[in-house]
């Protein structure tokens, strides 16, 4: 996978650098290209914005700077990816596989981080790690002109406004790495161990994770659940499913809402 990140803070990006994500990104899995907004500029003073029309407060990204940048950014693209020889490209397993056949064209996203776009949720994330190329648009001020969104939906590809949660940052800075953070992760061979994907919170069960402890089995007065003392698998998963009810009808009771009642039955039968 390869993500683009276009930003007039291109520093703010520098703890992609770090832990998993860096890992990933020196084991050649993702690269994770950060470019300066301010390059695509062409005036004395390297303005990237302007006054909204129409009049109010704040300022507005111009379209024609963002559109010089992400030009540039997907045209790059083909360059590192070849349509259809994706073998030459270098995407290929360690153990010689080749991920894909190279039959279908790459599939290109273009995100742009906007507190009013629909919310990024752990379902966004598995699809977008599936994806060939992401370019990740960070907007400041009042946002970028609304025509950028639509001029790359015309051209075909995927557009996604997305918000990281009901909240207002002063850029899409932070919420861009949230999200490459939660994608990159899903991405095969980034997580060390593939089964703390599974049952973590938010994942298809549709339920908050249960509590953990580790030892020492009692501290400053406070003692780990027996239960998870006692060797007995089966009476473990059924009080970590009956945890992890309690905890989201308390916490998120807009999850419980949502729970697909057959699947959860089903799923309970097993235990
Ligand atoms: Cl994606 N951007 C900004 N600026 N603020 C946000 C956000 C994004 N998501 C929540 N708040």
């Amino acid at each position: 996978m390869i993500i683009d990140v276009v930003s007039i803070f291109p520093d703010y990006l520098a703890p992609l650098g770090l832990s998993l994500v860096g890992k990933a990104r020196e084991q050649g899995t993702v690269t994770i290209n950060v470019h300066d907004l301010r390059q695509w500029t062409t005036d004395r003073h390297r303005t990237v914005d302007d006054t909204p029309l129409g009049g109010g407060a704040g300022m507005v990204m111009k379209p024609d700077v963002w559109g010089q940048a992400l030009d540039s950014v997907f045209a790059h693209e083909e360059l590192i990816a070849p349509h259809g020889d994706k073998e030459a490209a270098g995407v290929v397993s360690p153990d010689g596989a080749v991920t894909d056949g190279g039959e279908s064209p790459p599939r290109r996203v273009l995100i742009i981080p906007t507190p009013s776009g629909q919310s990024f949720s752990q379902r966004h994330a598995h699809d977008l790690a599936t994806v060939d190329h992401i370019a990740v648009a960070c907007g400041r001020y009042e946002g970028i002109d609304a025509r950028v969104a639509d001029h790359y939906r015309d051209r075909g590809i995927e557009v996604a406004e997305l918000s990281i949660g009901d909240y207002v940052l002063n850029g899409g800075e932070v919420a861009a790495m949230v999200m490459i953070e939660a994608i990159v992760r899903l991405i095969p061979g980034v997580v060390g161990n593939p089964h703390s994907l599974v049952e973590e919170s938010h994942g298809e069960a549709g339920l908050l994770e249960y509590p953990v402890f580790t030892r020492p089995p009692s501290w400053r007065g406070l003692d780990a659940p027996a239960v998870l003392l006692s060797g007995h698998h089966g009476r473990i998963a059924r009080w970590r499913r009956d945890q992890s009810l309690e905890r989201t009808a308390r916490r998120r009771p807009d999850m419980i809402e949502a729970l697909d009642v057959t699947e959860l039955d089903a799923h309970d039968q097993a235990l």
